[in-house]
C-alpha cells in the first residue's frame, strides 16, 4: 500500500501531514490515502522545537496513534534516526513494531535543525549515513520502506553534490529519495529529477514552492508529495482566533458557527460503535448497590 504510495513513479501520490490522532483520523476522512507524520508538526503539538527535543520515543508513542485513529499507511519523519546507525536501526525496529508503513531518514547530523531555520546546516558524511541506511535496511528489510531524505540543496550545495548522495544513498538500499529545497520555485527540484532519471522513485516536499501545480510535478514523473506541516498551521491560525475571540467577547456565541460540533467531535471517534458494545458486552441490568 505505502510501496504504491511512496515508491511508484507511475502515478503522482500525496501524503498529508499528521501530528496527533486527530488530525490523523480528520485527514483520513478528507480522503488522503497515506499520512507523513511529520516532526516538525509533532514536536510543535508537543510544545517542542524541531531539533530533536522530542525523544524518539516520544515520536514512536505519536506514530502509534496515528496508526491506529487513521489505518492509513503512514511515512515517518524518522530526522537523523537519533544518532548513529545503531539508533537509526532502533528506530526503524520500533517504527515496524507500531504498525508504520515507511521511515524517512535525513542526512543531517544529531541534534538536527529544521531545514528552514538558519543557513548551512552540517551534513553528515555519505559513507557514515550510507552505514546507517544499510542498518536500517538489515533490520527491517522490505517491511518498512526507506526512503533517504538529501539536505543538500537545504545546505546550499550543488546540485552535483546531491546526485553524488543519492547515488550512494541507492546503493545503500533505499526504497525513494526525498529530496528537499528551500526555494520558493521548484527549479532546483526539476534539476535534480532531470539528472535523476528516476534510478530511484522521487519524493518531494513543496511547502516552499507552493505555487508550482502538481501538473509539472507530474510531467517530472515525481513518485510523492508530501503536504508536510498544513494541519499543524490551519490548527495554530484556528486556535489563535478563537482564543482572542473568546477573551475579547467574553462569550463563545458568535464562534459556534465556526468551529466543530461536539456531534462531529463524536462522529468523527465512532462514539456510537462503543454504544453498541456496550449494548453487546456490559450485562444489561447492572443494579446499584
Ligand atoms: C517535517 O515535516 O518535519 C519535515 C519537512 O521534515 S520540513 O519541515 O520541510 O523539513
Ligand atoms: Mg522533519
Amino acid at each position: 500500500m505505502m510501496r504504491a504510495q511512496v515508491c511508484s513513479s507511475d502515478e503522482l501520490s500525496f501524503l498529508m501531514e499528521a501530528h496527533d490522532g486527530l488530525s490523523a483520523a480528520i485527514a483520513g476522512r478528507a480522503g488522503f490515502k497515506g499520512l507523513w507524520a511529520s516532526g516538525l508538526s509533532i514536536a510543535c503539538s508537543l510544545g517542542y522545537r524541531d531539533a530533536n527535543e522530542a525523544s524518539w520515543s516520544q515520536v514512536v508513542d505519536i506514530v502509534g496513534r496515528i496508526v491506529d485513529s487513521s489505518q492509513l499507511p503512514v511515512l515517518v519523519d524518522g530526522d537523523g534516526g537519533f544518532g548513529n546507525f545503531n539508533n537509526a536501526r532502533l528506530l526503524a525496529r520500533k517504527l515496524r513494531q507500531c504498525g508504520a508503513a515507511g521511515v524517512a531518514l535525513e542526512d543531517s547530523c544529531f541534534p538536527k535543525m529544521n531545514s528552514f531555520v538558519g543557513d548551512r546546516h552540517p551534513l553528515a558524511d555519505i559513507d557514515e549515513f550510507s552505514g546507517r541506511l544499510r542498518a536500517v535496511k538489515d533490520t527491517v528489510a522490505d517491511d518498512l520502506i526507506l526512503v533517504a531524505r538529501i539536505e543538500s540543496l537545504i545546505a546550499g550545495h550543488e546540485l552535483d553534490e546531491a546526485i553524488c548522495r543519492a547515488n550512494a544513498y541507492a546503493d545503500a538500499g533505499s526504497d525513494a529519495i526525498l529530496i528537499h529545497s528551500r526555494r520558493t520555485a521548484a527549479d532546483e527540484i526539476f534539476a535534480f529529477t532531470r539528472a535523476w532519471q528516476n534510478k530511484l522513485p522521487v519524493v518531494i516536499v513543496p511547502t516552499k514552492y507552493y505555487r508550482t501545480p502538481v501538473s509539472a510535478y507530474r510531467r517530472a514523473g515525481i513518485s510523492t508529495v508530501i503536504w508536510a506541516n498544513h494541519s499543524m498551521r490551519a490548527a495554530i491560525a484556528a486556535m489563535r482566533q478563537v482564543c482572542s475571540r473568546i477573551i475579547a467577547e467574553e462569550n463563545t456565541a458568535s464562534i459556534e458557527p465556526s468551529i466543530a460540533t461536539l456531534d462531529e467531535v463524536f462522529e468523527l471517534f465512532k462514539y456510537n460503535e462503543l454504544a453498541n458494545a456496550e449494548a453487546r458486552y456490559l450485562p444489561h441490568h447492572t443494579e446499584l448497590k
